[in-house]
């Protein structure tokens, strides 16, 4: 390579032109300045913070541009493998702060931009988040890309570009949810490339006809063809050029209008079908552990999958290497089974387009493909039902069938006569209707399958995939703990504990934060008095900075002398809220049955919750009702409200987690123990030196083995145990007054009337009276006595803060960038490509 012609015009000119914005003032004035008059068509009399940031952004953007041009043709010179990231969500939050400070260049734009009559911080806030997501699926794989970035490797993103991102919640005055459309593209946004150019068909119903027999081609015609449209975010690595691309398609009529009605004088009809194709990218689906069968969502996974199929096979086809050679330049990463359709869809890329026979086909498919499992949930593993299949992709159904004979052949093969384990393996569930099990599907589709930490993916193999494992052997199934990037979960969130940790280390931020296992270095200066007291101060200032963003948002005066107590993730009966606010509720009622000078010696706390339910999710959404009337009552009385408040913070975020996170002296993760599959919030706290209070469940197994089980609050009945303690509710029940008085107490308070009438609440309180699935009753006792044991070490404030630094040294491992290296090494066989270093 560099031996290439230039290609056009005079080289020099070209190359000493090629370079984005200088890092020093007056570059960046003139490019802000120039972008305000040309870009925006507007003057500093009338701009105002919005039209600054726009400003600030497109001039950051040209940095990444020439970024990355310079890593795509880099990547394409250099043809390694590549990895491609399928995910329905990207929960990428806030770019402007991630940019300038990947780039290196924000203390420049802070001037630059004071120079000019703004301050960046308020320009900052001016970004609305990027929230094509749900929850921790979504956020993981936008660390991903910031490590993927980070580490120089050839790794793109592919998604939807909804036009709505999950729903914004308004909290109404009786406490319920409210949902509410977040058009988080009104405002223009600067850092998407439309690419108008790079588009494709994708078809859906019609007819499909075989045209030999056996496995062999068919003909797939007719039905409604919509137009996939590229647009592409930059994801600029940390203190490197490699600029990487997060591809997002929306979807588009073929033509303006259907002609063939328009001419039939069908102006409605013809108006309405290009309706129904732009449809398909509208909105984000808001439900994070559920399925709902619906025909547009299914029409989504297709679209995303078939359209990034074919933008992957065209820039494999641009190497001129045969299609054999597939899957020694292409990894791709189903996040999930929302794209499992990619599997059926390259077989009929292979077999109908390309005419390879079944075997050749199948043999490239399960090369290309991994799968990552998100959950064992029952509910949420995904099924499609094979009418509604038939309907909108009949192809893709045929090769279906065709690859469950042939796999139901070898399993029978392998356990002749086990017609049970043949039933529980097909990809087809029997019923009405029979369903197509996508998580069968991706698992036979794929080269290697993984859960994302170490309980999860013992029972992922254990339980949902249990065959499999005993059918092609456990070496086809891994574990990768999930990470998160230090960047923004740290150096951006937590700028002054970034700052004390570069100045106590001696090592630059550069350094340790793409080497996280150097944060080991703290553990010595836990023992010095004045560091220590620093970091204490650091952690004040924090929740003082949360307790400011509380009184301007919502007008509550928070009391930042407290304990900050939080819990903020997708509100979920797996994930104990309840748990939580009866917690709460208890406290509550202790405090009120003490004397004033009792009351005194009592450590005082603030609680935070925050989180989204889905809309349908009625138990979810009492469970907010219930925390908003708790903390109207026990926010309000005077005997009390000094030791104990209660804030639910409406409209969850990524950009609200970075301000909580960083004030946090405890936060709660107390899922039933093995139903969270990790969890990526608790590492957030953890390497912010918030302490945790946990079940023994998920990634907190893994925190607690690297900070220590002294630094962690661990209570509560452990996975093997769950199934008895479920069996014995369903058939041998004990009423909740026996079984557990202390939370009979807090269950009669609430049907009594203490927080609004009490007949509001008994669903919600008899989800745990009856059945009690999720094991409430069971792990109250423990989970209390785990509470009043934080209350203790928080006493001995010179051991929490010993406790907080250790945590935050022991958290390298989490760090999204290890993460990654493995899923390139273990999974993807993918090298690190930089750019300028040859
Ligand atoms: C999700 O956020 C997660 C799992 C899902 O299963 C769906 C969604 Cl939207 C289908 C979460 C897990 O609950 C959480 O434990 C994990 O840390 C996260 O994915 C990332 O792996």
């Amino acid at each position: 390579s560099g031996k290439e012609k230039w290609p056009r015009g005079d080289e020099t000119v070209w190359k000493t032109n090629m370079r984005g914005v200088d890092a020093d003032i007056g570059d960046i004035t003139k490019s802000v300045v120039n972008h305000v008059q040309t870009s925006l068509a507007r003057q500093a009399y009338n701009l105002d913070n919005l039209g600054a940031y726009q400003a600030a952004a497109l001039s950051v953007r040209d940095n990444m541009l020439v970024n990355w041009n310079e890593t795509q043709l880099h990547y394409t010179r250099k043809a390694p493998k590549r990895a491609y990231y399928l995910s329905l969500e990207f929960l990428m939050g806030r770019t402007l702060d991630n940019a300038l400070l990947n780039l290196d260049l924000k203390s420049q734009y802070k001037d630059g931009i004071n120079q000019l009559g703004f301050s960046l911080e308020d320009l900052l806030e001016e970004e609305r988040d990027a929230a094509l997501g749900n929850g921790g699926l979504g956020r993981l794989a936008a660390c991903y890309l910031d490590s993927s970035a980070s580490q120089d490797l050839p790794v793109w993103g592919y998604g939807l570009r909804y036009k709505y991102g999950i729903f914004q919640q308004l909290i109404s005055p009786e406490g319920n949810q409210l949902e509410a459309p977040d058009p988080w593209l009104d405002n223009q946004n600067p850092w998407e490339l439309p690419r108008i150019d790079v588009n494709y068909e994708v078809r859906f119903y019609g007819q499909s006809e075989r045209l030999s027999e056996g496995h062999g081609r068919a003909l797939w015609t007719g039905g409604q063809e919509v137009l996939a449209v590229a647009y592409d975010v930059m994801i600029p690595g940390c203190h490197t050029r490699n600029t990487n691309n997060l591809r997002l398609w929306e979807s588009k009529p073929k033509r303006g209008f259907d002609l063939n009605s328009f001419n039939a004088g069908n102006y409605e009809g013809a108006v309405e079908s290009s309706n129904s194709a732009a449809a398909i990218t509208s909105v984000l689906y808001p439900n994070d552990h559920t399925t709902f069968g619906k025909e547009l969502r299914l029409k989504q996974q297709y679209f995303w999958t078939a359209a990034s199929l074919a933008d992957i096979i065209r820039r494999f086809k641009n190497l001129g290497k045969s299609i054999n050679e597939f899957p020694d330049y292409v990894a791709i990463q189903l996040n999930d089974t929302h794209p499992t359709l990619a599997i059926p869809e390259l077989m009929r890329i292979l077999i109908d387009e390309e005419d390879l026979d079944w075997n050749f086909a199948w043999q490239i498919v399960t090369n290309v493909f991994f799968f990552t499992n998100h959950t064992v949930l029952p509910e949420a593993l995904e099924k499609w039902p094979v009418p509604l299949m038939e309907h909108i992709l009949p192809r893709h159904m045929q090769i279906i069938y065709d690859i469950n004979m042939i796999f139901l052949q070898a399993v029978e093969k392998k356990f002749p006569g086990d017609r049970e384990r043949l039933a529980r393996m097909s990809l087809i569930e029997e019923g009405f209707p029979k369903q197509v099990r996508m998580a069968n599907l991706a698992c036979i589709g794929s080269r290697r399958i993984n859960g994302v930490a170490e309980l999860h993916s013992q029972l992922v193999q254990t339980t949902i995939l249990k065959d499999f494992v005993e059918f092609f052997g456990v070496s086809k199934f891994g574990n990768v703990t999930n990470g998160i990037t230090p960047r923004r979960w740290l150096d951006q969130c937590n700028p002054e504990l970034s700052k004390l940790i570069s100045s106590t280390l001696k090592i630059d931020k550069s350094v340790w934060l793409k080497d996280l296992y150097k944060l080991k270095g703290l553990v010595k200066y836990a023992e010095e008095k004045g560091f220590r007291a620093e970091w204490a101060a650091i952690k004040q200032r924090n929740k003082e900075r949360l307790a400011h963003h509380i009184e301007t948002t919502l007008g509550f005066t928070v009391n930042t002398n407290a304990m900050f107590d939080v819990q903020i993730k997708r509100l979920h009966e797996y994930k104990r809220q309840t748990l939580n606010i009866l917690g709460v509720i208890h406290r509550y009622l202790e405090l009120k049955a003490m004397t004033p000078a009792q009351r005194k010696k009592v450590n005082p706390k603030v609680v935070f919750f925050a989180g989204k339910a889905a809309p349908a999710y009625y138990i979810a959404k009492l469970t907010i009702r219930l925390i908003v009337n708790v903390a109207r009552v026990i926010n309000a009385d005077p005997e009390t409200k000094d030791y104990l408040s209660l804030y639910f913070l409406p409209d969850y975020s990524v950009s609200l987690a970075e301000v909580l996170i960083p004030a946090s002296d405890i936060s709660q993760h107390i899922s039933t123990a093995g139903t969270e599959a990790s969890g990526t919030s608790n590492m957030k706290f953890c390497l912010n030196g918030g302490l945790l209070v946990g079940t023994v469940d998920g990634a907190n197994i893994e925190i607690a083995e690297e900070v220590g089980e002294e630094n962690v609050f661990f209570f509560g009945h452990l996975t093997p145990a769950v199934e008895d303690l479920r069996y014995q509710h369903m058939y041998h029940p004990v009423p909740v007054d026996e079984a557990c008085p202390a939370l009979a107490n807090v269950l009669n308070q609430i049907s009594g009337g203490l927080f609004g009438d009490g007949g509001v609440y008994e669903p919600l309180v008899n989800t745990i009276r009856q059945g009690d699935y999720y094991l409430v009753t069971d792990d109250f006792d423990s989970y209390i006595r785990a509470l009043a044991m934080v209350d203790e070490a928080y006493l001995d404030r010179d051991e929490w803060v010993k406790k907080s630094i250790c945590t935050t040294a022991n958290m390298g491992k989490f760090s999204s960038d290890r993460a990654i290296m493995d899923y390139a090494q273990e999974y993807w066989n993918l090298e690190p490509i930089p750019v300028g270093k040859d």
